[in-house]
């Protein structure tokens, strides 16, 4: 099959995710192109973690490693590659300044400052740690800040609201593996051909509709949740079908796609919620505003939380406006 026969359905040359990146660059007559050497890092990360997956049960990668993280929850031998695979590559690329992963008790900051570049990068390596060894789809989150000071890093390069996020993603290692990425304008999706190793776009300016018909929360700790949200989900239980991964980035990627609420509220049990703020919900909200969509406490906006410590945790609701703003309407009564 020759390039050209290669298109496409409505005849558009092939765009991978680099060109597109390198495009974004071009807008901006002051960009230096770090941005996209970051994002080509993260590209390269993305990949890397993705074969792993595939080939996990095979060499020896699935279960655990008999250590808890600081958080105390038990982590993966994928967990552990991931991380280090993510961290690695971020470091090589030159183009960080701080990096702040799931999988490590304290923020990093690039020690030799000429290795330093201009950017704060949190990250979930692997999420989704409960579906990795029954082959259910994970995936790795990203959010991206802009250093105030790249000589003087502090905590509050990375501890802020998520107003400040310059650009986030996910990469979805699923039935097929796809990277979803905004840098502030918009919503684009790259799905790996694993053939020529490349990132190419078949989900070009996603955008929520501003209704779904899709449901989706651990309705297994409803005898936890607070009124509003039982109320809630009284509620949307009777017009809506449910959906569960169990996988953040699965439920959101189909929330994005199909359109529907996400939740993982703050309840009795877990007090602040499970996800946390820096590398799962700012992430995941600020695309889901770049589709259209909505993403809230139940009270305040998910964007303008204010974390207190890197792995700070968050209730949280996204997904289409309308359905967001139904399930706000509970909370504001
Ligand atoms: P993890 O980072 O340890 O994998 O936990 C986060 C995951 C999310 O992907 C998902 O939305 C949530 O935990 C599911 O939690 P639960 O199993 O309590 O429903
Ligand atoms: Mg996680």
């Amino acid at each position: 099959m020759s390039f050209d026969q290669i298109k496409l359905g409505k005849g558009e040359d092939l765009v991978t995710l680099t060109r597109w990146v390198l495009a974004q660059q071009q807008e901006v007559p002051e960009a230096t192109g770090s941005l996209t050497i970051l994002l080509t890092a993260v590209q390269f990360g993305c990949k890397f973690v993705a074969s792993k997956v595939k080939q996990a049960g095979l060499i020896n990668l699935l279960g655990l490693t008999g250590t808890a993280n600081v958080q105390g929850e038990d982590v993966k031998k994928l967990d552990v590659l991931a991380n280090d695979i993510f961290r690695n590559s971020l470091i090589a690329s030159g183009q960080a300044c701080m990096l702040v992963s799931e999988e490590d008790e304290n923020a990093m900051i690039i020690e030799n400052p000429n290795e330093r570049g201009k950017y704060v990068i949190t990250f979930d390596p692997l999420d989704g740690s409960s579906n990795i060894d029954c082959g259910v789809s994970i995936g790795t989150i990203f959010g991206i800040f802009k250093v105030n000071d790249e000589k003087n890093p502090t905590m509050a390069d990375c501890i802020r609201s998520g107003r400040e996020l310059i650009a986030s993603g996910y990469c979805m290692y699923g039935s097929y593996c796809e990277m979803i990425l905004s840098v502030g304008n918009g919503v684009n999706g790259f799905t790996l051909d694993p053939a020529i190793g490349e990132f190419i776009m078949t989900h070009p300016n996603i955008t929520l509709p501003p209704r779904g018909k899709i449901y989706s929360v651990n309705e297994g700790n409803y005898k936890y949740f607070d009124e509003p949200c039982k109320k809630y989900v009284d509620h949307v239980k009777q017009k809506y079908t449910a959906r569960y991964v169990g996988s953040m980035v699965s439920d959101i990627h189909r929330t994005l796609l199909y359109g529907g609420i996400f939740g993982y509220p703050a309840d009795s049990k877990s007090k602040k919620g499970k996800l946390r703020i820096l590398y799962e919900v700012f992430p995941m909200a600020f695309l889901i505003e770049q589709a259209g969509g909505k993403a809230t406490t139940g009270t305040q906006n998910a964007l303008d939380i204010l974390p207190e410590h890197i792995h700070d945790r968050s209730g949280i609701w996204l997904g289409s406006k309308e359905d967001v703003e139904e399930l706000e309407s509970f909370y504001a009564k």
